[in-house]
């Protein structure tokens, strides 16, 4: 049969890479990147082009799984699956109400972009508020700190003609993530190179990243608020700030100034071990600029239990530099499917952005900007009492795997009344679940970019340079005799079951407090039809979009508008929780080595991420495990040679919580004291009985939910733990 190719885009990660889908007998045979889009110029990753093989792997679920007494799995029909599924939730809400029943969306639970608008609207109508995200054990002080700063009604400045970048312990070069543009990073990087840009990394790791910078601190894990308390101070001292914006739009500066008094270079230099004159340095770079914003990553959000603050002092940081769009600059960006960006030039006040809701019962938690914290979900099982969850759907994540705490959430998993799971395979989280639903994949459902214009408004150096859009219909059906849904047709489907009335929202930047409007719950609605709706606001009609099927960048002239008369808010860096927050990080800060480096944990394990994963997404594709058949636990190799272990040995790696098995790697760019592993790998189920490293185990073990977090997003530690590591005994 002939071999037709189709455009879409892949959805293997969130950069929305436009793509060539050959297909074969109505199989996908062949995935490329599509030379025919501009901006991207045909990038793919190694992922993307692994599509075809997770469409079609043996290991994929092509019918829903029910849980049988005896622990095994049977094929059960999706509409039966709901019909039980819905029928139990009836039950825990009619005898327990809402708190009851809880949600979780994860990594893929993005991938269509109608999954969390009809999840969130399944929960408004049963008025649960325990809605979780994989935000919360991500970045959470990002949208926090926008609350505590107030948000300037324009976005920041964009990427194309910054002259300067500092990234904080992000590497956008194999996460393509914040940092760099979202769009074949490295050709970007390496054209802004050679006009001039100059960019800077602070990583205790030789990242990718780090390797193409400028310059590039290695300082300690966990220093990055004392780093930027210092940049900063240098910045303020030596009155290189933007003192138009200042004087203008900024409020609280010499509140912070006094806080920063404590964070000198040479104090800083020596508890993050870095050279106090390229702090120095860093901070008369960035400033100089005069374009390009301060971007920090995961690394130092999971490193010091206060995410929140060095998101905030981030903030404070683009800020003092005048690193928002202005009255009369285009934006860059302003969104396409989306309602467009405000693009005023006046700051909306600081809000309440965490403490409000729902309160939770550990930790002293509630909701927050970020929404409620996915650290406290097990808790929040295991507790007994009225409002004890009983009932969690979880949507495109792997709760074992992923989350903090691994013992504990295993523990509150197996304890649940009910634990459905969508999922396209037999994940860690599904091998736990009373029904896994085999949803629908990429290539099977039509899709729309418009999730990834919210980007750019997430913080300073994010998303797409340009307003790139594209809308791909369904290029195969699924798989012949299979029983799959698409995951919003399944919260459709529940709440039909259970009379429940919803209403939708159009995606737009005001998030929940837009318009919703009812959806007739009489028949599944026309997947078109929904995406219609999702759009109504958009700045490109859906059409317009629809009509580049290679997808198109849909340049805007939306310019930023002046300040309203008489307008006074301010953006505040001089928010007085944070600044006794950071008091008490200077009163901490100690510059002895050996109180870093505890005896019975001398090395601590930091984050990292992998090419050829997406957090576990990818473990059973053949291309991608040939390449990383391991997670391994990499070390310097003085490090090595002084726990008496070689390239490629069995180690145990234990933090006061656990211990996970790992194979040696030798990473002669790595800090020493350190060891670099990414997450998401393994099982829960013990792999303390298997070979070394064999399966590679989730680092999620080695943290704790109780002992360190972030007091306003409830988010742990998750990396920078203190560990020991040994010879692996078998
Ligand atoms: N290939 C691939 N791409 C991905 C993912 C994936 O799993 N695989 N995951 C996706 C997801 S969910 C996200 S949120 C993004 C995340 O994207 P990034 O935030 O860029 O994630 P990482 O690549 O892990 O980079 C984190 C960096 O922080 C450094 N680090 C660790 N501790 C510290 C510290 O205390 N201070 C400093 N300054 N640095 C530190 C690490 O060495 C590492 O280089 O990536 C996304 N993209
Ligand atoms: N120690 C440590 N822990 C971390 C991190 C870290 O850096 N270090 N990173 C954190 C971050 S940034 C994040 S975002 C979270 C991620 O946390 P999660 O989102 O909970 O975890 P993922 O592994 O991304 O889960 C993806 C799941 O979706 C399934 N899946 C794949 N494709 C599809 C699909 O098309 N449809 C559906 N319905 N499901 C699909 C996969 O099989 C997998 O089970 O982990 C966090 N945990
Ligand atoms: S970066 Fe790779 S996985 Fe992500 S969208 Fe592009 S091709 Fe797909
Ligand atoms: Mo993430």
């Amino acid at each position: 049969m002939a071999v037709t190719t189709t455009p879409s885009y892949c959805r293997f990660c969130h950069s929305c890479c436009p793509i060539l889908v050959d297909v074969d007998g109505g199989v996908p045979v062949k995935v490329r990147g599509d030379r025919d889009n501009e901006l991207f110029g045909g990038y793919t990753c190694v992922k993307g082009r692994q599509l075809p093989e997770q469409h079609t792997h043996p290991d994929r679920l092509l019918h829903s799984q029910k849980r049988q007494p005896n622990g095994t799995y049977a094929p059960i029909p999706v509409e039966q699956a709901m019909d039980e599924i819905a029928a139990k939730i009836g039950q825990v809400l009619a005898d327990h109400g809402p708190l009851a029943v809880a949600n979780y969306g994860g990594t893929y639970g993005q991938v269509h972009p109608a999954t969390a608008p009809m999840q969130i609207a399944l929960m408004n109508a049963i008025d649960s508020p325990r809605r979780f995200t994989a935000m919360t054990i991500d970045q959470p002080g990002k949208a926090i700190a926008k609350g505590l700063l107030g948000i300037w009604l324009a976005p920041p400045q964009g990427f194309d003609d910054a002259d300067v970048g500092l990234i904080i312990g992000a590497n956008p070069l194999v996460a393509v993530s914040g940092g760099l543009p979202n769009v074949n990073p490295r050709q970007w990087l390496k054209k802004a190179q050679q006009r001039g840009y100059r960019l800077m990394v602070i990583d205790p790791r030789v990242t990718e990243t780090a390797r193409k910078a400028d310059i590039h601190l290695q300082p300690r894990p966990g220093t990055d608020i004392p780093l930027v308390a210092a940049i900063l101070r240098v910045i303020i001292d030596e009155s290189l700030y933007d003192h138009d914006f200042v004087a203008s739009d900024v409020g609280g500066l010499d509140d912070l100034r006094r806080a920063v008094e404590p964070f000198t270079p040479e104090a800083v230099a020596a508890l993050a071990d870095v050279d106090a004159d390229e702090i120095v340095t860093i901070a008369r770079t960035f400033a100089a600029g005069p374009r390009g914003v301060a971007t920090a990553g995961t690394g130092p959000n999971m490193s010091a239990a206060a995410g929140t603050l060095l998101e905030y002092l981030l903030l404070c940081l683009n800020t003092i530099c005048g690193r928002w769009l202005t009255a009369g600059e285009k934006v860059w960006n302003p969104g396409t499917l989306v309602e467009p960006f405000p693009a005023m030039a006046m700051a909306f006040p600081p809000v309440t952005a965490y403490g409000f809701g729902q309160p939770l019962r550990v930790r002293g938690l509630a909701d927050s900007l970020a929404g409620p914290s996915t650290a406290a979900v097990a808790d929040e099982i295991l507790l007994d009492g009225p409002e004890r969850i009983r009932v969690l759907m979880s949507c495109g994540g792997n709760p074992v795997a992923a989350w903090p705490d691994q013992r504990k959430v295993v523990e509150a998993l197996d304890s649940l009344e009910m634990l459905v799971q969508i999922d396209p395979w037999m994940s860690a989280t599904a091998r736990r679940a009373d029904y896994v639903i085999a949803p629908k994949l990429s290539l099977e459902m039509p899709a729309m970019t418009s999730l990834f214009d919210m980007l750019p408004a997430y913080a300073p150096g994010f998303g797409w340079n340009k307003p790139h859009a594209q809308y791909t219909p369904a290029v195969v059906e699924p798989p012949e005799g299979s029983d799959v849904i698409a995951e919003w047709e399944f919260f459709f489907g529940l709440a039909r079951r259970l009379g429940l009335e919803l209403s939708l929202r159009p995606i737009d930047m005001n998030g929940p407090t837009g318009t919703a409007y009812p959806i007739d719950m009489s028949v599944t609605p026309d997947e078109e039809e929904l995406f219609e709706l999702l759009t109504a606001k958009a700045r490109v009609p859906l059409e317009t979009v629809k009509r580049h099927p290679h997808g198109a960048v849909f340049e805007s002239d939306i310019h930023v508008a002046e300040k309203d008369a008489g307008w006074e808010h301010r953006l505040d860096v001089g928010n007085a929780q944070m600044l006794t927050d950071l008091a008490d990080v200077a009163r901490e800060m100690t510059a002895d080595a050996s109180t870093w480096a505890g005896a019975d944990y001398p090395f601590r394990v930091i984050s990292r991420r992998m090419f050829t994963r997406y957090n576990s997404g990818g473990h059973t594709l053949d291309a991608l495990t040939e390449a990383d058949p391991q997670n391994p636990a990499y070390m310097h190799p003085d490090d090595l040679a002084a726990i008496g272990v070689v390239d490629g040995d069995a180690v145990e790696v234990s933090s006061p919580r656990a211990t996970v098995r790992a194979v040696a790697g030798v990473d002669p760019g790595l800090r020493r004291g350190l060891v670099s592993m990414t997450h998401a790998w393994g099982d829960a189920d013990d792999l303390d009985d298997e070979p070394a490293g064999q399966a590679g185990a989730s680092t999620a073990r080695l943290s704790s939910v109780g002992d360190a977090y972030d007091r306003y997003s409830g988010q742990p530690v998750m990396s920078n733990i203190p560990v020991s590591v040994r010879p692996a005994r078998n």
